[in-house]
């Protein structure tokens, strides 16, 4: 096996919400292993000059496009600029996401369709852009970013798991409908990591840090970087023959029911 098969050289990814978070953990590795960068915002034009400087700093190779992932026209615009001025997309990461943590019986219809528009319907629609020129091209990488509310339930989260959920079957779908073309389409759910999205549930004393702690067989949250090595594997020719394939990186998480918090 040759390692020469994880070598992103040449090739140019695109990775929604990459400003900060997962996002900018992956997208940071897929550089270091070779990969031309296109990171999405759509926050603010000086978030994504910070987050390009940021990555300027590891040599990583990088170019940033504002725009809104579950806006169409913005989306096309942007995919046909991207592909004129940086190149043809080798490589998309679905990653951009929300969560609203709101009880189902009080949350409202609207808040509800704001996290399926982004977490479920926004991978649709960038990732319907991006396959014309890989279906033309007979090859392509898309990795949508689930979760393990692809798998589990949890209080509050309940469009976030709709969402995700619904993005296993996308990927599934995806990958149904591409693979003839020789487009791979995979997911990575990563387990509880330490970034800003979890920021509220993590700190120190907080009921959900000690139960994620004791949840996790790894017992502790998961660093961004450790997302590194599923990205670079699901975006490279390590997986050629991967298709519909949800690659858990949980520490553990999915693999057990859990333990008393007694226990060891
Ligand atoms: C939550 C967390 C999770 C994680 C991640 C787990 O509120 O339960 O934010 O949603 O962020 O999605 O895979």
């Amino acid at each position: 096996m040759s390692l020469s098969l994880f070598n992103l050289e040449g090739k140019i990814a695109l990775v929604t919400g990459a400003t900060h978070g997962l996002g900018m953990a992956m997208a940071m590795q897929l550089g270091k292993a070779g990969a031309t960068i296109v990171i999405n915002g759509n926050s603010s034009q000086q978030k994504i000059d910070d987050a390009i400087t940021e990555y300027k700093k590891e040599n990583v190779t990088v170019h940033g496009y504002k725009f809104d992932v579950t806006n169409e026209a913005e989306v096309a615009k942007a995919i046909t600029a991207i592909e004129k001025e940086v190149g043809n997309i080798d490589i998309l990461v679905n990653n951009a996401g929300i969560i609203k943590r709101i009880p189902l019986e009080t949350m409202e219809v609207d808040d509800f369709k704001e996290v399926i528009d982004v977490d479920l319907v926004a991978p649709f629609i960038v990732s319907k852009h991006v396959v014309k020129g890989m279906i033309a091209r007979k090859s392509g990488k898309i990795i949508n970013i689930c979760s393990m509310m692809t798998e589990l339930g949890r209080n509050t989260v309940g469009a976030y798991a709709a969402a995700k959920g619904g993005l296993k079957m996308l990927t599934k779908n995806m990958a149904t409908e591409w693979a003839k073309h020789n487009i791979q389409v995979n997911g990575i759910g990563p387990g509880y990591f330490a970034t800003s999205q979890t920021a509220p549930i993590r700190v120190d004393g907080h009921p959900f840090n000690d139960f994620i702690v004791n949840r996790t067989p790894a017992a502790k949250w998961g660093d961004p970087e450790d997302l590194g090595g599923a990205a670079i594997f699901l975006a490279s020719a390590a997986s050629n023959f991967v298709n519909g394939h949800i690659l858990y990186v949980d520490g553990g998480i999915l693999a057990t029911i859990g333990k008393p918090s007694n226990e060891d």
